[in-house]
């Protein structure tokens, strides 16, 4: 009797818990910041910043300056590097 009223109320506990997790994961705010890192008055990185969280955080690179991003690098639980072709919004600041 026991085994039949603690296990679906633990299956129904760990799943509300796991949904809790991922809905806060979706609602917790992006903070987006833009640098010049070689002073030339363009922008040339990005970093996409989620406070709380240490695994989901990735970037944009213009390394060469012609506003173009061209590398994403993901900072998980390891550090992922990738090519990519982004234009470089000079709107933001
Ligand atoms: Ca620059
Ligand atoms: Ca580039």
């Amino acid at each position: 009797m026991l085994r039949r009223v603690v296990l679906p109320c633990l299956s129904v506990a760990m799943l509300q818990a796991c949904v809790s997790n991922q809905a806060d994961i979706h609602h917790r705010e992006e903070v987006v910041t833009y640098k010049d890192q070689n002073s030339d008055g363009l922008i040339d990185f990005e970093l996409h910043h989620f406070p709380g969280m240490a695994d989901v955080d990735w970037a944009l690179f213009d390394t060469d300056g012609n506003r173009v991003y061209d590398k994403r690098v993901r900072y998980g639980y390891t550090m992922t590097e990738e090519q990519v072709s982004i234009p470089v919004s000079q709107s933001k600041k």
